[in-house]
């Protein structure tokens, strides 16, 4: 496959969307950007929703690959989730393959894993092929997306790299996210390995720094050519000081999705 220079942004009004605005453009991407929510002072930014088939078939045509990250990025209720999420990504999948587009950037979810236990210090670091375990609708919906992701591989020859995002902000914010967190700088790294790498098929693999705290396997990202430059312990005295560390008798810290796994459903689904 030749390099893709030319690539589809969806959700790129969003947080992540934002950063990776700034950052892709120096590895040599000439971004199209795609999101329900208009974008100031990009005028060539399709504001359209996941919902219109239309205007999703006219994004993709052209472009060498699609970065997804558009979507419901929170527990929500069950209809908007599968309105975005589900149907949302299963729409841009049909306009890649109709248009002939060769590969995809999956924004997947540490949630798709939420319920497993988080590593204490000293276990083994999480595999790439624990059982999905997703703590809400909305990891339900990574999970989803993975699942598709492969069957759009294995029934039509479309690639995905699928990244289990941990936390992508411009600092990590609480201890939990010394473990999870993936600097904005190494998500462009892993984003252009996910872009570049070679017969990656369907691939999943978890999106964080080169933490010290880290609870996953990196091998994945890492054969995909990803080379993480930050770790999060420069910020842990602080937080440490802050919040303590985790507590192993605190329901919010027993599981890799944190908080996700505790907070009450939103009734009524
Ligand atoms: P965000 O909520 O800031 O951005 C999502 C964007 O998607 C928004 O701009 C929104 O307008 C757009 N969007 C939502 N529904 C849409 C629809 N129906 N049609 C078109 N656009 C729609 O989320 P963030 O943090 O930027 O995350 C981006 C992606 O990465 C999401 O898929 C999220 O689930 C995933 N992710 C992010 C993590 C993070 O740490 N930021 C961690 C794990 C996954
Ligand atoms: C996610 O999937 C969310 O999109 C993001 O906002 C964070 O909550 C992140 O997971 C996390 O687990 O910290």
């Amino acid at each position: 496959m030749p390099a893709p220079r030319t690539v589809l942004l969806t959700g790129a009004a969003g947080g992540l969307g934002t950063l990776m605005r700034g950052l892709l453009p120096a590895y040599g991407y000439e971004l199209r950007l795609f999101d329900v929510t208009p974008i100031e002072g990009e005028p060539d930014a399709i504001t359209a929703d996941l919902g219109d088939k239309e205007a999703l078939r006219e994004a993709v045509r052209g472009v060498d690959a699609v970065i997804h990250l558009a979507g419901i990025s929170l527990e929500s209720s069950f209809e908007k989730i599968l309105r975005a999420n589900i149907e949302g990504t299963y729409n841009l999948y049909e306009a890649v393959r109709e248009e002939g587009v060769g590969r995809v950037v999956f924004a997947s979810s540490n949630h798709a894993i939420g319920y497993t236990p988080r590593p204490l210090p000293g276990d083994p670091l999480i595999p790439v092929d624990t059982p999905r375990r997703p703590d809400t609708f909305y990891g339900l919906s990574k999970s989803f997306g993975e699942d598709l992701a492969q069957f759009y591989w294995d029934e039509h020859g479309v690639e995905t790299v699928s990244v289990r995002i941990g936390s992508c902000f411009m600092e990590p914010t609480s201890v939990r996210m010394l473990s999870v967190w993936m600097s904005p700088g190494d998500g462009a790294r892993l984003f252009h390995a996910a872009l570049t790498a070679e017969d990656v098929g369907h691939t999943v693999v978890y999106g964080s720094s080169a933490n010290t705290r880290l609870w996953w396997d990196l091998s994945t990202a890492r054969s995909l050519g990803y080379e993480p430059q930050d770790d999060s312990e420069q910020y842990a005295d602080t937080l440490v000081a802050e919040q303590g560390e985790l507590d192993p008798e605190n329901p919010d810290h027993a599981h890799v999705g944190g908080h996700f796994v505790t907070d009450p459903p939103l009734w009524p689904h």
